[in-house]
């Protein structure tokens, strides 16, 4: 078997480049680890940026999006028991975010992958990446007991951050920059329509809260908990309670409760390896980098890169080039390091962090006042929470 690019990972990375090759004529095989219903069943992020939603309009894929996705032109802050509004379109020249599931944006790509009769393999087994350093890079993996092999120009390792790709690399090639967060997000998906039409993010004492959504009758709600807390401990009475505790007492009050469809813990983390590109092989998405999801960043850092990777392809292909091939990996990673920046940033304003003690926690009021009150510091976020411009 031979194709162009093999493509490992089925999430939106892998999806979205698969989709934007295969409209420029390139072909493409994706490997995925796990079942399409797996990979359906994860509820992940749901905050794009415009520039995101643009990408998907160019696959194609944008239609539902703009259905049923909602459109949100701020953010709130709620700190010392009152809210403050982050006016997103004022203060960035008219960009907004659009909220809208991972999953459905998964089911778009899958749907049209199907539509465009383009090979996927799911359930594909042991999948390593060969000879990626020199002429004849090829992926193996197994089907169904039988060991296969596809030649290609080149692999796109979007296999997020437990990924084959990654790991395959010599240690002595990667330089890896990491941060934990000594906490995690536990997180609740209910049937209930959300407590404000517009994202909370709360900074309280008891731990940081986010309220978000996923459509008007469907809520995601995000608690900071500690990093060894366990699920079972975790009743939906008890995350209810303690959400409301977290929030103002007008959303307090008007939060409708009910039960769980999804209930999770995340651990934190900042990391990202580089370079993106090694040989024939090119990391994007999760597989190259983690974002806390406090800014929303993770899936959008992943379209970003998809973005150049895709555009330098159908340029290498159509025009023989490898120019945009040659800068992608120092592309990615000048806007992947601002978004980096910014989640850690947010992570730290919104978050209670123990072992600072009361002065870290009355510097982090004095940034939230500071940061509603001036109009040059909530542009500031609000034009990295709309996402930053691309370089093309
Ligand atoms: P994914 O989605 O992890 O997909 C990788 C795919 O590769 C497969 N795979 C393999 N396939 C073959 N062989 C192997 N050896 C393989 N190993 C793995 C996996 O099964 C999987 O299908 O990475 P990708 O495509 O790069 O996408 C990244 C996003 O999923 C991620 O960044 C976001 O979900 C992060 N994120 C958020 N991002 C946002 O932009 N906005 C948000 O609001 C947002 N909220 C979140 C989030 C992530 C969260 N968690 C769970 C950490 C909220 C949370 C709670
Ligand atoms: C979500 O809806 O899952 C979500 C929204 C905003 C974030 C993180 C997660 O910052």
């Amino acid at each position: 078997m031979r194709t162009q690019v093999a493509i490992v990972g089925a999430g939106p990375a892998g999806l979205l480049l698969g989709q934007l090759l295969h409209r420029a004529g390139v072909d493409t095989v994706i490997l995925e680890r796990r079942s399409a219903q797996h990979v359906l069943g994860r509820i992940r992020a749901g905050v794009l940026e415009q520039g995101t939603g643009e990408l998907l309009d160019e696959a194609g894929v944008g239609r539902r999006l703009h259905r049923e996705g909602l459109v949100h032109e701020g953010i709130e802050l709620c700190f010392g028991g009152v809210r403050h509004r982050i006016d997103l379109r004022g203060l960035t020249g008219g960009r907004c975010v659009t909220v809208y599931g991972q999953t459905e944006l998964t089911r778009d790509l899958m749907d049209a992958r199907r539509a465009a009769g383009a090979p996927i393999v799911y359930e594909a087994a042991d999948v390593g990446i060969h000879g990626y350093e020199g002429p004849r890079p090829s992926v193996r993996w197994v089907e169904q007991g039988r060991a296969r092999e596809i030649r290609c120009d080149y692999i796109a390792g979007c296999d997020g951050s437990h990924g084959v790709c990654r790991a395959s690399l010599p240690a002595s090639a990667l330089g890896v920059h990491e941060k934990l967060y000594p906490f995690g997000w536990l997180g609740l998906l209910s049937e209930t329509p959300p407590v404000s039409p517009e994202l909370i993010y709360a900074n309280h004492e008891r731990g940081f809260a986010l309220c978000s959504m996923r459509s008007h009758t469907r809520s995601r709600y995000y608690l900071q908990c500690a990093l060894d807390e366990r699920l079972q401990d975790w009743p939906d009475e008890r995350f209810w309670g303690e959400l409301r505790l977290r929030l103002d007492a007008e959303a307090a009050r008007a939060l409708v409760t009910g039960p769980s469809i999804e209930k999770s813990i995340a651990a934190l983390r900042s990391l990202v390896v580089e370079p993106m590109r090694f040989g024939s092989l090119f990391l994007a998405g999760d597989a190259a980098h983690t974002v806390p999801p406090t800014g929303a960043k993770g899936l959008n850092l992943a379209a970003g890169d998809v973005r150049y990777l895709a555009h330098a392809l159908i340029e290498r292909y159509h025009s023989g080039s490898e120019r945009a091939l040659d800068a992608y990996s120092e592309r990615c990673l000048r806007r992947v390091w601002k978004a980096v920046r910014f989640s850690w940033w947010m992570t730290g304003l919104l978050h209670r962090f123990p072992e600072t003690g009361s002065f870290g926690q009355r510097v982090r009021q004095a940034e939230l006042d500071y940061l509603v009150g001036s109009r040059a510091a909530s542009a500031a976020l609000a034009e990295n929470y709309v996402g930053l411009p691309y370089e093309d």
